[in-house]
């Protein structure tokens, strides 16, 4: 039996109902194969993080245990994104549906398809709040505990729904 790792995924959608994209593709990720869904943050409000003329977010994070390589979650993300129609008019603008394949057990990944831990989430707020909701006890790797980073990461206009 292969070993299941413990990996986190980020959803933020800020097109078409929202709410409803993220509550969907929640499901979506408890129903994938080969995995085993643990637990999902609330449902988060926050102002967008870039380019300011744009809807804000609805932001949660979902834990999995998972039997699929690092590639074959990233194949099932983006394949659920283009299941909701994902659209994406610009660089950091407005989509549907984006999922970050956060954390793989404590997995390092550079390549060109993906970078883990993602390169950003130790200073979003709509990450590193939800990731804390439901599990406390995170080490990033190469980086410090998830409960020190986010002593440097302000709440901002973060808001839980
Ligand atoms: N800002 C917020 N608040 N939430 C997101 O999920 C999000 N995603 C992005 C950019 C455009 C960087 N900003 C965001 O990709």
């Amino acid at each position: 039996m292969t070993a299941k790792i413990r990996c986190f995924i980020g959803l933020g959608s800020n097109l078409d109902d929202p709410v409803n994209q993220v509550t969907r593709a929640i499901n979506e990720l408890a129903s994938l194969e080969k995995s085993q869904f643990v637990q999902a943050s609330s449902l988060y409000a926050s102002a967008p993080v870039g380019p300011q003329d744009q809807p804000d977010f609805i932001n949660a994070v979902v834990e999995l245990n998972t039997e699929l390589t690092p590639l074959e979650l990233l194949d099932e993300l983006q394949a659920l994104e283009q299941k909701h129609q994902r659209v994406r008019e610009r660089h950091w603008g407005p989509r549907t549906l984006d999922l970050d394949l956060l954390l793989y057990g404590d997995k390092q990944i550079n390549s060109d398809r993906l970078t883990v831990p993602h390169a950003f989430m130790h200073e979003r707020s709509f990450v590193l709040y939800p990731l804390f909701e439901i599990s406390q006890d995170i080490e990033i790797p190469q980086d410090k505990l998830l409960s020190s980073l986010l002593v440097e990461c302000p709440l901002g206009s973060l808001t839980k729904i």
